[in-house]
């Protein structure tokens, strides 16, 4: 039943040409190397996380490939660890690793140059797999598949494992899984017919107990601190809403308050803001389309850092100056607010309403368990 299911859809795929077509280009690339560095994006997502994996499995199973996957960053985040644990997998900091010496190198989930990936960008890449907008510093490379209307890489490196008639382990079913469910926040945000389709096709051979078991892993508690301080900065400006999470170990809890945030009643985009190591993240979330908040990304990167993203979830990324202000950060980080609440309507000259207004929450009542 199963292997009829695989075979129908690999018929499915025959007729329809383009992923043949897409893994010859790439086998094509992958020909002859002996070594395969794969490069996550820094502080990499279940998305990155899949898609590196999934390529990995091609590298090995059509080419016998050895491949070494590295990042920057920190892989922060309690679900995204037990998914590597899950996984096996062993990654590399990126700046202890020497690109010269691998035959081929590849980027996946992310593009060369863009402010969320380390890699020198005059280092020459064989193959870019990813699903953001395209950048110019990507046309170099000797193999790109670069489809920004996707909702995940890990929708398009499915299509090359079908296409290869690998046999899709029960791991990377469930990694492909997680990362489509995790970019796509459950197939409501930014996805795609090709997404659900990857998604339908996937569920049934992931492992959905260890699914159950990464995505309630255990979470430190200056998880919890952070989440309260989130909370406790978020300022509402009319439709939306804004926090300022100051200095953190990773931006891991940028992205998350701010798709937490927009769920905020009344909420339409929300972008939360913190500093790491000198830089400063911006993640921006939209509860619709036609807010396109990778547009407000950019305009908010302008000359000085990066931005970017789809229409519902976007980044801005900027460096540190190079003579830095007493201040650190907090003038950068005051500029992105007020611009970001000019660009999306304006009342960026008033204060805003707490989030968590005291009067919400009496919290001057004795609590009786305490003492
Ligand atoms: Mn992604």
């Amino acid at each position: 039943m199963e292997s009829l299911r695989r075979r129908l859809v690999s018929d499915h795929m025959a007729q329809n040409n383009e992923p043949q077509i897409r893994l010859k280009k790439l086998n094509a690339v992958l020909e002859g190397a002996k070594s395969l560095l794969i490069v996550m994006q820094n502080n990499p997502d279940p998305d990155a996380i899949a898609a590196a994996a999934a390529l990995r499995e091609i590298a090995n199973n059509l080419h016998s490939i050895s491949c070494s996957l590295a990042h920057s960053g920190i892989v922060g985040r309690a679900e995204n660890q037990a998914l590597l644990a899950y996984l096996n997998l062993n990654m590399r900091p990126l700046d202890t690793v020497h690109p010269d010496r691998f035959d081929r190198i590849a980027m996946v989930d992310a593009q060369p140059g863009a402010g969320n990936v380390d890699l020198d960008p005059t280092v020459p890449l064989d193959i870019v797999i990813d699903h953001h907008p395209i950048r110019r510093e990507t046309r170099s490379a000797r193999f790109t598949d670069v489809r920004s209307r996707y909702g995940a890489t890990s929708t398009i490196m499915h299509e090359y494992l079908l296409a290869a008639g690998i046999d899709i382990a029960p791991k990377i079913a469930t990694a492909l899984v997680y990362g489509i469910r995790s970019d796509t926040q459950d197939l409501g945000r930014d996805s795609t017919r090709h997404d659900v389709q990857a998604f339908l096709d996937l569920y049934p051979e992931a492992n959905v107990r260890a699914l159950g078991r990464i995505v309630s892993a255990e979470l430190p508690r200056t998880y919890f601190a952070r989440l309260r301080n989130a909370l406790d900065r978020a300022i509402i400006h009319g439709d939306r809403i804004v926090s300022c999470l100051g200095t953190l170990e990773s931006p891991d809890m940028v992205a998350e308050a701010a798709d937490f945030l927009l769920r905020v009643e009344g909420v339409s985009r929300s972008i939360c803001l913190g500093e790491v190591d000198g830089w400063v993240h911006a993640s921006l979330r939209a509860s619709d389309r036609s807010f396109k908040v990778g547009v407000i990304a950019r305009k908010l990167a302008a000359r000085r850092g990066y931005g970017g993203g789809h229409h519902m979830l976007a980044a801005v990324q900027i460096p540190p100056r190079t003579r830095p202000t007493a201040d650190g950060c907090r003038s950068t980080v005051k500029t992105l607010t007020t611009r970001f609440l000019k660009l999306t309507g304006g009342g960026e000259d008033e204060a805003g309403v707490p989030l968590c207004d005291a009067a919400l929450c009496d919290r001057d009542e004795p609590d009786p368990c305490m003492g």
